[in-house]
């Protein structure tokens, strides 16, 4: 038995943390949690560690985590000689932390945005609209062929499933370099191992 436990359901959000897993060859036990069952999202094991009754959820020892961004930016931290986050104090942390915020922050609101038929207002939505979203997430992505240029990081498991998301989704059309970025995304070996064991 670990003492890092990932509560999981395949095809979600719960990827990110497989993947980021992944990239650390870092040992833990997987809790499926069926979220369409309300039986298995009451358990109570698992609602200590996710009050929302949501997933990906993660307990490392006495350390509980409950969204996708924090986890993946918790181990990025915890395992600094794997070198998936700048260091506090580097130049680079500042735009790191930006983009690893930006998907929960941004893209989703927007990706919910562009299946809603709800009037946008940019000044109110902290996402701006979708096609800001997206433009801005194209622009930094430019220099390539990461977020942060030459070195891949935690930013990018965020950034790369939700491309690999709004592709699934198709509404990442005639977007040429952002579905080259998913592609190098999904191409790494992590990526494949977490979405080759991301079934029941
Ligand atoms: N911001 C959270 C969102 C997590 C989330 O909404 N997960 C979905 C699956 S993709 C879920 O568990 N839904 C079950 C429910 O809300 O009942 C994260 O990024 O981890």
């Amino acid at each position: 038995m670990s003492a890092r436990k990932l509560y999981w359901c395949p095809k979600t959000r719960a990827i990110r943390a497989l993947w980021m897993l992944e990239e650390l060859g870092v040992p833990f036990e997987r809790v499926f949690i069926d979220i369409r069952d309300a039986n298995a999202r009451a358990n109570p094991a698992f609602r200590a560690v996710s009050p929302m009754g949501k997933v990906p959820a993660f307990e490392d020892g006495t350390t509980r985590l409950w969204d996708s961004g924090a986890i993946c930016g918790y181990l990025a931290d915890q395992y600094p000689a794997a070198g998936l986050a700048p260091a506090i104090g580097s130049p680079a942390r500042g735009a790191y932390l930006q983009w690893l915020l930006y998907t929960n922050a941004a893209i989703e609101p927007a990706m919910v945005e562009k299946f809603s038929s709800a009037p946008v207002s940019t000044v109110s939505r902290g996402w701006g609209s979708f096609e800001l979203m997206l433009s801005v997430l194209r622009d930094g992505l430019a220099p390539g062929p990461w977020i942060l240029g030459e070195k891949f990081s935690a930013a990018d498991v965020l950034l790369g499933t939700s491309c690999h998301f709004m592709r699934q989704l198709k509404i990442l059309t005639d977007e040429p370099a952002l579905s080259a970025y998913a592609d190098r995304c999904e191409a790494r070996p992590a990526f494949q191992r977490a979405a080759a064991s991301d079934v029941l």
